[in-house]
């Protein structure tokens, strides 16, 4: 079966719609038919700075969230990833083919680093796509389910993997991204010609773990555009589009189909049905999360297997790189 790997930060308390819809929502349909490992990945969220409580806590409520959401952790593997060295360690021989121009190309990197000032942005944020390479490139994974944002470093994954195959002996498989057209980047609602994001918050930030009252709030005061009709345009009407491609997705039909059903109708009613679409699914989510973090020793347990069950793969591939690179094994 084809293997998949993805992720995501423990950086909030709660995983935003473009998280949910651009990738969590694809993690669990992929786990039918592919050997899947799903991982939270803590070493990415010291990156830009935390609270080691907020750390601890969230990295337990992201794992409830992946279970909450349907993630089967009998059937694929959820760990975090500071519990497998592996990743770290590979980083560092990846860092060691990585150009220096290369990564300073990255957008996310600069973008982040934009906005803490060069003295803010620290190393591990600049080499962050290196360590997001090494989770990957681990476990020998066919395709990478993420959002928009994450294309360019799937590029990067693939091109290091290559490298390294070229000039130390073939080791690595080359994934694919894997990304959704229809979801593949939720926009701010406040601001949609922004991605939703975690770090940049605000009121356009819309999480499915928050108070349904706020949910139900932010959803209806998103900007909308000039004009009263409710067309699918995303250049000309972001806003709407935007509102109109959350609400097929939750309900599993398009947006034509959306516009369809909207015809002669305005605004108003279109961000009514998008909110009720959301706490749908967002309600249940919150209620299963909740319970699953009633018994966190219940949790750490299933959180161990999981590591095990990574490292044996992820063990296998770091030896053969060691050797490939010409690191004397240790006795
Ligand atoms: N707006 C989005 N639309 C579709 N997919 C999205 N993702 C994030 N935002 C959107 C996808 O969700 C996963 C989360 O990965 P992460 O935890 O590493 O967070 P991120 O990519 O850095 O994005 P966030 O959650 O909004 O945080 P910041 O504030 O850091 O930008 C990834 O698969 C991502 O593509």
């Amino acid at each position: 079966r084809p293997r998949v790997f993805s992720g995501m930060q423990p950086t909030a308390d709660s995983l935003h719609l473009g998280n949910y819809l651009g990738a969590l929502r694809q993690w669990v349909a992929l786990q039918d038919d592919h050997d899947a490992f799903y991982c939270v990945v803590d070493l990415h969220a010291i990156t830009a700075g935390h609270d080691p409580d907020d750390l601890r806590r969230r990295t337990r409520a992201v794992a409830a969230q992946y279970l909450a959401a349907g993630v089967d952790p009998e059937r694929s593997t959820l760990f975090v990833q500071s519990h497998a060295p592996e990743h770290a360690q590979l980083a560092w021989v990846l860092g060691c083919i990585t150009g220096f121009g290369e990564a300073s190309r990255m957008t996310q990197f600069k973008d982040k680093a934009a906005r803490q000032g060069t003295e803010g942005a620290t190393v591990g944020l600049f080499t962050y796509p290196v360590l997001q390479a090494a989770d990957i490139l681990l476990y020998q994974a066919d395709l990478v389910p993420v959002g928009e944002d994450q294309r360019q470093h799937i590029e990067l994954t693939r091109d290091l993997g290559g490298r390294f195959n070229s000039r130390f002996g073939e080791v690595f498989r080359l994934p694919q991204p894997h990304i959704a057209r229809a979801t593949a980047k939720i926009l701010d609602l406040q601001d949609p010609t922004a991605k939703m994001s975690k770090s940049i918050g605000g009121a356009g930030l819309v999480e499915l773990l928050d108070d349904p009252k706020r949910i139900e709030k932010r959803i209806k005061s998103a900007v909308t555009d000039t004009g009263r009709d409710v067309l699918y345009d995303p250049e000309g009407k972001p806003g709407v589009s935007n509102l109109m491609t959350i609400l097929a997705a939750f309900t599993g039909t398009t947006v034509e189909r959306v516009q369809d059903d909207f015809a002669g109708r305005g605004y108003g009613d279109l961000k009514k049905a998008v909110a009720e679409a959301v706490l749908a699914t967002a309600v249940p989510l919150a209620e299963r999360q909740r319970a699953l973090l009633e018994d966190p020793a219940e949790l750490d347990r299933l959180l161990a297997r999981g590591a095990e069950k990574a490292r044996a793969v992820a063990a296998g591939t770091l030896a053969a790189v060691y050797d490939r690179v010409g690191f004397v094994p240790a006795r």
